[in-house]
């Protein structure tokens, strides 16, 4: 059949399943667009209100689903305005496909309209190259279909990763005769194996360990191996300990649940992580986050720990510790088999072992460290309450988003998730702007679960503008900004690190020192949003409910105590934050600390 580029990138994208495409259009990307119209039936174009956000939607949407959507941009800004979203899908592993407009192959270097040809010929490919797994500019519309089919098996096998197509506005127009599109005959199947003999060297380590601790990165929610890595706990008695990407994919009411490790961990995480003698770290990086900036003995021990690390990666293993044994395999199919190598073989009931009895003292202790905080009379309400109180009003199952900020770090400390796969953050990339996006991201993806994005006021700044898409496609998902006028994870940690209140450029204040305090409230009506605004303990619980309910995208506006220390939960492992020679005794604690570092 004769198709022109345009019809044979909407042709792959049905073949492929995909239900969305999100974009804005521009004269980059006219033929593109035009042909998307002729498959209005069977994909439909959300328009986000920045490039950017057309990502993170996408990025959600896979989290939840598994499934990757398309994104598409004119040529130039709309282009390059893709980046941050591009890149959150790569540093977090999660797939989008990215079609860009591109100057027409007989123009490059002319300098058209948007165009950036000084140091090459429209070369925004490479602009885009380091943060995509595969990058493709394609010069003739029958290259398109081979294209087409590699970038689908490229982004979603492996480790996933996002895939960008530049595609010349002659290209898109241009049409050629074309086979049937049939992915299913041109998809990579099946999963990595590991190899049995590793397998069985790791499986002899666990059941010979008296302290074994499962590390859960994201991998586990990428494979979906939720079943498999309980079992696995539950089998041996180990304890599970989540990262950054990782938090979430263990029911975290079980008693095996050792919470978080790292800089912004907890005491039960790193108690359990740093003394355990073998540990199983799977789908994870050991980013510095994780390791407490490998500070030696805050996160990990290793060794002496024995390090069990089972990663889709080769490059991730011995990367930034030694491995005892290093398992190149699929997190769900890996476990599946490691599971019949242990099955009937660990502490009869892991709830006998001594073991166990260290696992719930830490649990207990930790516990009652965030009761406490919870509990803290502060007015406005600390954030603390307000993440308890967001527990209370919401379904165990409801998908939470956070994105970088006091939210996002006190979310890892303190707010528990039954129900795995549901927490969605920006683990790696951690990028402010993220959580409104991907919560209307997640709200398409799963239409019928709440899902409740958890923002500051300086990430919900960002891409506030989605409220919008929020309202022209009827996304039902609830905002709940938490607000304490300015970025406050920052200057906490400008007073944590050097040691006093330096509030540098962090406090959203006029010239005068006085605060500027938007009405949200207000804000959220004039797009036509549900909205209420609360401060005080007790409040937020109702509020949310009747925002849940509002039959319409809905916006919580909540004042939160923004005074160090009760502004946010303190950093319990280590990271290397450089402080200024000037600043002497700071400096010294500092570099006492840095050569603990094992490099
Ligand atoms: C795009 C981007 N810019 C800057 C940062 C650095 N950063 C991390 S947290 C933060 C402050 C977040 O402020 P807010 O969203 O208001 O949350 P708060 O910490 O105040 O609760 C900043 C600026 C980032 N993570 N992402
Ligand atoms: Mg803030």
């Amino acid at each position: 059949m004769q198709l022109t580029g345009g019809e044979i990138v909407a042709e792959h994208l049905v073949a492929n399943n995909v239900p969305y495409v999100m974009g804005i259009p521009g004269h980059g990307c006219l033929a593109l667009a035009d042909a998307f119209h002729r498959y209005d039936k069977k994909i439909e174009v959300i328009m986000p209100k920045q490039e950017m956000c057309g990502v993170h939607m996408a990025d959600a949407y896979y989290r939840v689903t598994g499934q990757p959507l398309a994104c598409f941009t004119s040529i130039g800004p709309g282009a390059i305005n893709t980046a941050i979203g591009i890149a959150t899908c790569y540093v977090d592993s999660t797939a989008a496909l990215v079609l860009t407009g591109d100057a027409h192959t007989h123009m490059r270097g002319k300098g058209l309209l948007q165009e950036i040809e000084r140091a090459q010929d429209s070369m925004f490919s490479r602009i885009i190259e380091p943060i995509v797994k595969r990058a493709w500019r394609v010069d003739t519309v029958g290259q398109l279909p081979s294209v087409m089919n590699r970038a689908f098996n490229i982004m979603t096998s492996g480790r996933p990763g996002p895939v960008l197509v530049s595609l010349p506005m002659d290209v898109q127009a241009a049409s050629t005769d074309v086979d049937a599109i049939q992915p299913s005959k041109r998809a990579a199947g099946g999963v990595l194996i590991a190899d049995p003999a590793e397998l069985k060297r790791a499986a002899s380590l666990l059941l010979g360990a008296k302290r074994p601790v499962i590390l859960a990165g994201g991998g586990i929610h990428t494979a979906g191996a939720y079943k498999e890595l309980k079992q696995l706990a539950e089998c041996t008695g180990a304890a599970v300990v989540t990262t950054m990407q990782g938090k979430g994919c263990f029911p975290e009411d079980h008693p095996l649940y050792g919470w978080h490790t790292g800089s912004k961990g907890t005491t039960v995480g790193l108690k359990l992580t740093s003394s355990a003698d073998v540990l199983l770290a799977v789908g994870c990086r050991f980013a510095d986050e994780t390791a407490s900036s490998y500070k030696h003995g805050v996160s990990f021990n290793i060794p002496p720990t024995k390090l069990i690390h089972i990663d889709i990666d080769p490059t991730e293993i011995g990367k930034n510790y030694p491995a005892e044994v290093g398992i190149v395999g699929h997190a769900k199919r890996a476990l599946a088999d490691l599971n019949k190598y242990v099955k009937g073989k660990g502490p009869k009931d892991y709830t006998r072992t001594n073991f166990f009895k260290d696992i719930e003292k830490f649990r207990a202790a930790w516990l009652r460290h965030v009761s406490k905080l919870q509990n803290k009379k502060l007015s406005p309400m600390g954030m603390s309450a307000a993440l308890a109180e967001i527990r209370e009003a919401t379904a165990r199952d409801a998908y939470i988003v956070t994105s970088s900020g006091n939210a996002q770090a006190q979310m890892l400390q303190e707010f528990p998730f039954p129900v795995p796969g549901t927490c969605l953050t920006t683990g790696g990339f951690s990028a402010m702007g993220w959580t409104l996006p991907a919560s209307l991201g997640a709200k398409l993806a799963a239409p019928r679960r709440q899902v409740v994005g958890i923002i500051g006021d300086g990430d919900f700044m960002m891409t506030m503008q989605e409220l919008h898409t929020a309202m022209q496609y009827g996304i039902n998902a609830v905002t709940v900004v938490l607000d304490n006028q300015g970025w406050i994870a920052i200057k906490d940690l400008q007073q944590a690190a050097f040691g006093e209140d330096r509030g540098m450029a962090v406090d959203f204040t006029n010239r005068k020192g006085d605060l500027i305090k938007p009405d949200f409230k207000a804000i959220a009506e004039g797009f036509g949003c549900y909205s209420e605004a609360v401060s005080e303990r007790g409040e937020l619980a109702p509020a949310l409910d009747r925002c849940l309910k509002a039959g319409r995208p809905a916006l919580l506006h909540v004042n939160v105590y923004r005074h160090f220390p009760d502004s946010g939960s303190p950093a319990m492992g280590w990271w290397d934050v450089p402080v200024p020679t000037y600043l002497k005794e700071r400096r010294a604690e500092y570099e006492k600390g840095r050569k603990q570092e094992k490099l």
